[in-house]
């Protein structure tokens, strides 16, 4: 690994204690996740099976290996090799997984971007991962041009889709190039990709993960959970760049040389449309979105769901109603699984037949998990703790030497910032999370983040940001904003403030509830006090205004 790389990773003593459990989780010392995913399966005998659905179209693995190899040679071409950080800007379009192979096969280190995210967000972590080039989807391109002033090394962008003249294309790259390309000579501790969450402070953390580590998710969580066939086919709407949809809809598929059925935004009549059409057999949503499909009138009956044989659910958890409802109206179990973008995948998770609802499951085979007390002690049956696991992935952050700390305790336990209570029979029930962060239709949104954001705004003296019941996401933002003197509350201010943010920060972190409020409630020391907001309903110095 290179010297420069090498360093972003956290000191030795902060590293997760890994353990390779199971006799899958064995790979050898050179180790090239793209010779895995799809060399493997198109210099086989699966080179005429397909690979990737996308509308009508279909990329069988051999066309997609040809794709990945010329674009290996296009970007050794441009000078990227080994260590070199490229961000991928992309939808969930096959563009996005040549792209990805390529970058493996290559040995450099891919740092995948939600396409939600503005400037700000993406200026940030340009920078941070020290991105020289960027592979960008044609119509999401101005944001990341507007980003380019915070991130002086990335000066190279690669147009896919829609390119405008004198743009370096993704297809000029390919044009004319071998179909053949030997994979890098890798390690399999060696940095395959750094995938960003947005932390409880508000800060992006990257997240680490090295060759091994996105096999051993497949062999671990996908592997015991959803014993893929190569008949299976993977669908869902997360993106591609969120290590849930990396994995649902890249690495699981290809790693049993099944295929994967890409769709455009997600709206629940064309999800379920793609289930049916695509045939899809294991999908993977959140929450929120099987709750959207229910919604939809007679749903199972316009809906040929008759291929679907496991649904995935993740991001926030998945209430024992949504699960009966889903299950009474296709046949179909859902199986909850938390998983966080540090850990990769899922780490505990429900199995099929055994699924208690309401519980998110047991852990996944490879994985220790525990509920413990603040100093690592482990808590017995019924109560509640933080939930702290070991296993053949794990938190490795870049450059955050003092978050890992956080992360990673006790000589080598991830701790989530989750809460959790374990029956004496081994299931593991969520509670919540510790921290401030909220979680609202799956999306992670940071308080704080929130809050710098609107405090920037001329009207604003100072805000808090809480989460707020709501029915159909669970939780949604709400802001409580303290106006500057001269400003009073308003309907259009309150629509100015949400456009403000949506400017500014991804727009699903915009806050969806907006309350004025005379002061924000505080300890002796000067902390917000956030929990007397989320009640702050009942509260008689509440004037109730705005909303
Ligand atoms: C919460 C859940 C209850 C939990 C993720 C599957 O969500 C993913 O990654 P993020 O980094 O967030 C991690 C946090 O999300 N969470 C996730 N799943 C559940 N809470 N029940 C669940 N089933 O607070 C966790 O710490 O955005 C999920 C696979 C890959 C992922 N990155």
């Amino acid at each position: 690994m290179i010297p420069e790389v090498r360093d972003a990773l956290p000191p030795a003593e902060l590293m997760p204690e890994r353990v390779y459990a199971l006799p899958e989780l064995r790979y050898p010392l050179r180790l090239n996740v793209a010779a895995e995913l799809l060399d493997r399966n198109a210099e086989g005998d699966r080179a005429g099976r397909p690979a990737i659905h996308a509308g009508e179209r279909v990329l069988t693995y051999g066309e997609l290996a040809r794709k990945v190899n010329r674009l290996c040679h296009g970007l050794r071409g441009l000078g990227l090799d080994r260590g070199d950080r490229v961000l991928l800007r992309m939808p969930n379009v096959p563009e996005f997984i040549v792209s990805y192979l390529a970058c493996q096969k290559l040995g450099v280190v891919t740092v995948g971007t939600m396409p939600m995210l503005r400037a700000r967000e993406l200026g940030y972590i340009a920078d941070d991962a020290g991105t020289t080039a960027a592979i960008v989807w044609g119509g999401l391109r101005e944001e990341l041009e507007r980003a380019q002033p915070q991130a002086p090394e990335l000066k190279r962008l690669i147009v896919a889709g829609q390119a405008q003249p004198g743009d370096t294309t993704l297809e000029a790259l390919m044009d004319g190039q071998p179909e053949r390309f030997a994979p890098a000579d890798t390690d399999r501790d060696e940095i395959a990709m750094i995938a960003y969450t947005s932390g409880s402070t508000g800060v992006p953390k990257g997240c680490v993960h090295f060759h091994r580590d996105i096999l051993a998710s497949a062999d671990a969580y996908a592997r015991h959970v959803l014993a893929p066939t190569e008949d299976d086919r993977f669908g869902g709407h997360p993106t591609l760049a969120f290590t849930f949809g990396t994995g649902g809809l890249l690495v699981f598929p290809f790693r049993f040389g099944a295929s994967t059925v890409l769709s455009g935004p997600f709206t629940p009549e064309s999800m379920l449309e793609t289930f049916a059409k695509r045939r899809v057999t294991i999908c993977f949503c959140a929450p929120t979105s099987y709750r959207l499909m229910l919604g939809v009138p007679a749903m199972a009956r316009r809906y040929d769901l008759g291929a679907l044989r496991l649904g995935v659910s993740a991001a926030e958890p998945l209430p024992a109603a949504t699960w009966a409802e889903w299950h009474a109206a296709t046949g179909v179990e859902l199986l909850d699984g938390i998983g966080s973008t540090e850990m990769f995948h899922i780490f505990i998770s429900s199995l099929p037949g055994r699924v208690r609802p309401g519980a998110t499951g047991v852990p996944v085979a490879g994985y220790g998990c525990r509920v413990v007390d603040e100093s690592g002690n482990e808590l017995g049956p019924g109560q509640a703790g933080l939930v702290a696991i070991k296993g053949p992935t794990g938190c490795k952050y870049w450059r955050k030497p003092d978050r890992q700390a956080e992360y990673v305790r006790w000589r080598g336990w991830n701790v989530t910032g989750d809460v959790y209570v374990q029956d004496a029979d081994g299931y593991f029930t969520y509670q919540c999370r510790s921290d401030d962060m909220i979680v609202s239709g799956g999306y992670k949104i940071p308080g704080p983040e929130v809050e710098q954001v609107l405090d920037e705004h001329p009207a604003v003296a100072e805000s808090a940001v809480v989460a707020a019941p709501d029915r159909t996401r669970g939780f949604v933002v709400k802001a409580y904003v303290v106006l500057n003197p001269g400003r009073g509350p308003s309907a259009e201010l309150v629509a100015e403030l949400q456009e403000h943010v949506k400017r500014e920060l991804a727009p699903y972190k915009y806050p969806r509830a907006i309350e004025f409020i005379e002061r924000l409630p505080r300890t002796e020391t000067g902390k917000i006090q956030r929990y007397i907001l989320r009640q702050a309903d009942v509260l008689p110095w509440n004037p109730g205004a705005g909303g």
